[in-house]
């Protein structure tokens, strides 16, 4: 089969075992790949209601038919499972030379189960497996760790491993790759901790299977081209994400003092303007010729990737002014592989809660030496650590009622970096994102500033559809990156056509957001699986946006209205083919191929 080895390799940790598991060509054609393969075999895979730290849990690393292939960006890989932090679907994507050698490998995923009773690592070479010990590796820094792996290893293997955090079962540990390419916010790193497993070692030397290699190569190369020569590359490859800092000050959605405000008196502080005057080096993930990897030297000195992300969260919203102190506490997340997004919410959030003296132990705002402290004590579940650990959502049900309103995440998710207050469009985004609040699925943010900044529109809510099957599911499934055409512009078309060559298979935009809205629909299952049911509250943004307005900036006065974000989020039901439960329908569940998941369903809920 072109694009795809049609094999997926399954590894069961407890009993060593491993199989090849051949998949028909359908469940390519209707899932492609990344993101959609992972929750295909999820559903399949994994026990109904199975506890994510449980060895039945499944851990899936995919590709995507295009991912490591020569065409831009496409160096990334998916990792998914079903989540400790929010109990449904959880998945992140990463930049890493494992694409690459899993390419090689001559599978399009490997699926992990079951559970070592002692710390081990698998190396897999064009398939062939080896589980290895990993006492030695236990407890390292996800830099130590890799350096080892390297020197055991050499440098041409592709390396995804996970550091304290996920050792010892911090919700939301990720998945690290390369120093500083970090994924699965929803705690993947975690359940790959509760395995004991270390690493994921991988090498491949296959001839991935094209269709029309030349056709291929002069797509792909005319992209690349397009990307060199677009008017946005040259301050990209300047800032990188990191431009965002000042435009989100601009624009009043800067998350700052746990989203309390959209704007920040302190943002040149930590601003890619600021960024740029520090920069050292410039790093990225496999074939990408728009590499955003700022590298600067933080407080001790050392190297430290920035991104808009990890910047805002732990700067603004913590209110740490200083960017190397900013730029030492990312390295540190990256080294304890935990995730910088659920990480500063989670200290703004305990710091409120002491502000408000709901707890005991004092953390004051911007406490550059504590925050130092908790990051490593989180990872470690050590003192207060351990409750900065369990995520802003289980702290607060632990506190009590007061501080569910200052808690900010969705599904159990931390909120990603912009603030909401005057922003339904973005609400709704992370309302409706399928691993919880996450903005990977819905830029909407920067549709809305241009045009009806505070509008509840029809016209809003099917750009939100779009862009989620765009981002949330070609690009997550195909498993490439997304920023050629969210930041430089690179057409979209390019897409069904790199997917043409390589498969022989004729896609198109529509074919691909068919694709698209299967996958979503299947996550939406997942989770009322996994739930026993579903509750359309769980899509709503947090309280603070609806109850608080902002007091500064060009946006004072503002907060969400609850009623209208309710009829926009009617909207979105409709277009998904969902009742007005946030439940999929019978007849689109049929539409899109999905008879099997109704059987599964109609033992739950009602389905309409
Ligand atoms: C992603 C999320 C993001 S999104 C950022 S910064 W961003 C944070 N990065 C973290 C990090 O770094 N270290 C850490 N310990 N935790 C971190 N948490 C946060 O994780 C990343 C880039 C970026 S930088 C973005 S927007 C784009 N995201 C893509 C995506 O989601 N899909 C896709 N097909 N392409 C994408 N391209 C861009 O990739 P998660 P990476 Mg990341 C250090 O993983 O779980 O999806 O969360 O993968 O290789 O680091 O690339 O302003
Ligand atoms: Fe990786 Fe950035 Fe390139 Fe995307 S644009 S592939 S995140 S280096």
């Amino acid at each position: 089969m072109n694009g795809w080895w049609g094999r997926v390799l399954y590894i069961n940790l407890t009993s060593r075992q491993v199989k090849e598991i051949t998949l028909d060509s359908s469940i390519y054609l209707e899932y492609l790949g990344g993101r959609g393969l992972a929750v295909k075999l999820l559903w399949d895979l994994n026990p109904v209601g199975v506890d994510p730290y449980s060895p039945y849990n499944h851990l899936v690393i995919a590709n995507g038919p295009l991912s490591s292939l020569p065409a831009p960006s496409s160096g990334k890989v998916q990792v998914a499972t079903k989540s400790p932090l929010t109990g449904g679907y959880g998945d992140g994507n990463l930049g890493s030379m494992a694409s690459f050698h899993l390419k090689r490998s001559g599978y399009d995923a490997v699926v992990v189960t079951g559970a070592s009773k002692k710390p081990i690592y698998l190396y897999i070479e064009d398939g062939r497996v080896e589980f290895r010990d990993a006492e030695d590796l236990w407890g390292l820094d996800t830099f130590t760790a890799e350096d080892k792996l390297v020197r055991e290893h050499g440098r041409s293997v592709g390396i995804l491993l996970i550091g304290p955090a996920g050792e010892n079962l911090a919700r939301y540990a990720t998945i690290v790759s390369q120093k500083g390419r970090s994924g699965g916010r929803p705690g993947v790193g975690a359940v790959m901790g509760s395995k004991k497993l270390k690493a994921i070692v991988i090498k491949g030397s296959r001839e991935p299977p094209i269709a029309n290699r030349e056709e291929f190569q002069r797509i792909a190369s005319e992209a690349y081209n397009k990307i060199l020569k677009s008017d946005g590359y040259d301050f990209w490859i300047r800032q990188g994400t990191m431009m965002t800092i000042v435009w989100s000050q601009q624009n009043s959605v800067l998350p700052t003092k746990n989203f309390r405000e959209g704007v920040w008196e302190e943002y040149e502080s930590i601003s890619g303007d600021l960024m740029e005057k520090l920069k050292v080096d410039r790093r990225g993930c496999p074939f990408c010729n728009m590499q955003c990897g700022n590298v600067i030297l933080d407080d001790s000195g050392e190297e430290s990737e920035l991104d808009y992300e990890n910047v805002a969260m732990l700067g603004s919203n913590i209110l740490l002014s200083d960017l190397r102190r900013v730029a030492e506490i990312n390295k540190l997340a990256d080294k304890m592989g935990i995730d910088t997004i659920s990480l500063g919410n989670s200290l703004a959030f305990y710091m409120e809660a002491s502000e408000r003296k709901l707890v005991e132990e004092r953390l004051e705002w911007g406490d550059y030496r504590e925050i130092k402290r908790l990051v490593v004590d989180a990872s470690y579940r050590k003192g207060l650590g351990a409750f900065i650990a369990e995520g802003v959502w289980r702290m607060a049900k632990s506190i009590g009622r007061e501080a569910l309103d200052f808690a900010i995440h969705v599904k159990g998710l931390e909120v990603s970096a912009y603030d909401c207050h005057a922003a339904p469009g973005m609400a709704l985004a992370y309302g409706t994102s399928p691993i919880g609040a996450h903005h990977k699925d819905a830029w909407i943010i920067s549709y809305e500033v241009k045009t009806d900044r505070l509008g509840y529109t029809r016209e809003k809510v099917e750009r939100l559809v779009f862009l989620q099957d765009v981002r949330g599911g070609m690009f997550e499934s195909l498993t490439t990156c997304r920023l050629p055409w969210v930041e430089v512009g690179l057409d979209l078309d390019y897409y069904p056509k790199l997917l043409t060559a390589a498969t022989g298979v004729s896609w198109s935009l529509d074919s691909l957001r068919t694709v698209a809205s299967r996958v979503y629909s299947l996550i939406r299952a997942f989770w009322i699986r996994e739930y026993g049911g579903w509750d359309r509250e769980m899509d709503y943004p947090p309280p603070r946006w609806f109850k608080h307005p902002l007091t500064k900036g060009p946006y004072t006065g503002h907060k969400l209205d609850f009623d209208k974000y309710s009829k926009m989020l009617d909207m979105y039901y409709e277009m998904r083919g969902w009742d007005e439960r946030g439940i999929p329908r019978r007849d689109a569940l049929r539409k899109l191929n999905l008879d099997y998941v109704i059987t599964t369903l109609e033992k739950i809920v009602e389905l309409k």
